[in-house]
């Protein structure tokens, strides 16, 4: 399978100020399509994985050829999770339903709760990586991973995701990553969330 670079939804400049239109530009046009030109060169040539989808790639990373699992690894992943993190922005946020907010409450004790707990697992990622929400074994969670790994790879389902790489923020945030965290609630689209989540139950 050739992957493709998406399309952003609604353009560059759509979630200033929160995320930059800059950033967006470099985000997208370089990192994740650079993510997408090395994911189909490590492909290149295997006949066997051509009719595989990126999900299937990520579940099975140990079942490809050893030469090229790391390249999948970082380069499956860094498509996946950039493909999972446009979708769930919006120009302005997008209030969660009744329901979807009950089930959060459940979990989490309250929305402000699951922000703070959010951030810390955003905060507390050394280095380059991403915090999530995701279904592990039917239950809403909050984990993160380095780098460009998946949640999935680990068979559980994101619902969202906040990229903590320093090229996600650096242009307009420097080194404040915890203003970064704060300020993506402004832009999340909780009814994108919400249609994974249904999704996954
Ligand atoms: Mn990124």
């Amino acid at each position: 399978m050739k992957f493709k670079l998406p399309e952003l939804r609604d353009g560059v400049d759509a979630y200033e100020p929160h995320i930059d239109a800059k950033t967006m530009e470099i985000h997208h046009t370089k990192h994740h399509n650079g993510y997408v030109e090395k994911l189909n060169a490590a492909l290149e040539g295997q006949k066997d994985f051509e009719s595989w989808d990126i999900q299937e790639l990520l579940k099975n990373i140990g079942q490809l050829p050893k030469d090229i699992q790391t390249a999948v690894r970082n380069n499956g992943g860094g498509h996946y999770n950039h493909t999972l993190f446009w979708a769930i922005l919006s120009p302005e946020e997008v209030k969660p339903s009744e329901e979807f907010t009950k089930a959060m409450e459940k979990t989490f004790g309250s929305m402000e709760d699951f922000k703070k707990e959010f951030k810390d697992a955003a905060l507390k990622r050394f280095g380059s990586g991403w915090a999530w929400l995701v279904m592990d074994q039917g239950k809403l969670k909050i984990t993160s991973t380095p780098n460009q790994d998946s949640p999935i790879s680990q068979g559980q389902v994101e619902l969202l995701g906040l990229d903590v790489w320093e090229h996600a923020y650096y242009l307009n945030y420097q080194n404040r990553r915890p203003d970064y965290v704060d300020a993506f609630w402004n832009i999340v689209d909780w009814s994108a969330v919400e249609r994974r989540w249904q999704q996954a139950k």
